[in-house]
């Protein structure tokens, strides 16, 4: 059911590779049952799920770090591979699976704009993601996405196609739960930290608009990737990490309200929703708040407008 006039285009990655568990893995299907498309849809914008990826080598729990890296590696070459493919003025929504699938995206994305210039990347998250496979305490894949895309760490991850991303076009916002490790490397490759505490003191929309600028500045083009682990655990506990005292949901969405007027937002990735600790569906409605405050009535569906009608052929909204 593949609209490929559609702007946006969902591609899932049924993956949980990098996690402690099969959990993060049901995460596109179930959201997909949930209707994420028709939320999206019901905003105006043109919305089609794509794809969704699945990984070919899947290693028993307890495998090899060797063994799990590669199958994390393959995966986000595969990942990357099919943005890279997509038609120029798609607008990718990778949905995960766990954040590990973001090497893939974020690559990808990359490759993409890699023409225009360099990417910029906001990451949304209580967790830094910047272990290495040598400074992992938990071994779990998904604590070492950043680095990878930053360039550093196993090859199979680092060396996943497409340009590496520039540290200083890097932030993250919502971290509250880190090793020194992992801190050190961001501090020594100079990624700005917007941590938990100074987005209570601050408020998230003030954050967010500091972390646009610094994306924004020195790039062609700038993603958002939202692990859902940001949100505070007591309103949003469907995830594998939970941490508590986060974003609060609503504030989330007020803030990305602010991407609907940047025509350089290029892809958005939501990772980690985790089915099973979400009987009722509530906190599938809210990866659809988030997905719908994102791309909601924004510069994309106004570009897709002109595509079909002319530049000023058309009312707008
Ligand atoms: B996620 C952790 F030790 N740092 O490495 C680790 F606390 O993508 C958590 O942000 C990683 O969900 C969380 O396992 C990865 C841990
Ligand atoms: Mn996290
Ligand atoms: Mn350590
Ligand atoms: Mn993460």
């Amino acid at each position: 059911h593949a609209d490929m006039r559609a702007i946006v285009q969902v591609i899932g990655v049924a993956s949980a590779l990098g996690a402690p568990g099969d959990g993060p893995a049901a995460g596109p299907a179930a959201l997909e049952r949930h209707g994420l498309l028709q939320r999206l849809r019901g905003t105006g914008i043109g919305a089609s799920w794509q794809e969704t990826l699945v990984p070919v080598t899947t290693p028993p729990a307890g495998a090899l770090m060797r063994e799990r890296l590669d199958a994390v590696g393959e995966l986000a070459q595969r990942v990357a591979d099919h943005l890279t493919a997509l038609a120029p003025e798609v607008f990718p929504l990778v949905i995960g699976g766990d954040h590990a699938v973001g090497i893939g995206t974020w690559r990808g994305v990359a490759s993409r704009i890699a023409p225009r210039g360099a990417l910029g990347l906001i990451w949304i998250d209580a967790h830094l993601d910047s272990h290495t496979e040598r400074s992992t305490h938990s071994g779990n894949i998904h604590g070492m996405p950043l680095a990878a895309l930053l360039g550093e760490g196993d090859a199979a991850l680092s060396g996943v196609a497409g340009p590496r991303i520039d540290p200083a076009n890097v932030v993250i916002i919502g971290a509250r739960a880190w090793e020194h490790d992992e801190h050190e490397r961001l501090t020594r490759l100079g990624v700005q930290v917007f941590d938990m505490a100074e987005v209570r003191e601050r408020g998230m929309a003030a954050v967010f608009c500091d972390a646009l600028s610094v994306v924004r500045e020195r790039t062609a083009g700038f993603g958002v990737s939202i692990d859902l682990d940001a949100l505070d655990a007591a309103a949003f506990p469907a995830v594998t990490c939970p941490e508590p005292e986060g974003i609060a949901p609503d504030e989330l969405c007020a803030a990305l309200l602010a991407l609907r007027g940047c025509g350089d937002f290029v892809a958005l990735e939501i990772v980690e929703y985790l089915p099973e600790r979400d009987p009722g569906g509530m906190c599938a409605d809210w990866v659809a708040n988030i997905a719908c405050a994102a791309l909601g009535p924004s510069t994309y569906l106004l570009r897709a407008k002109e595509r079909e009608f002319g530049a000023h052929n058309y009312a707008p909204l």
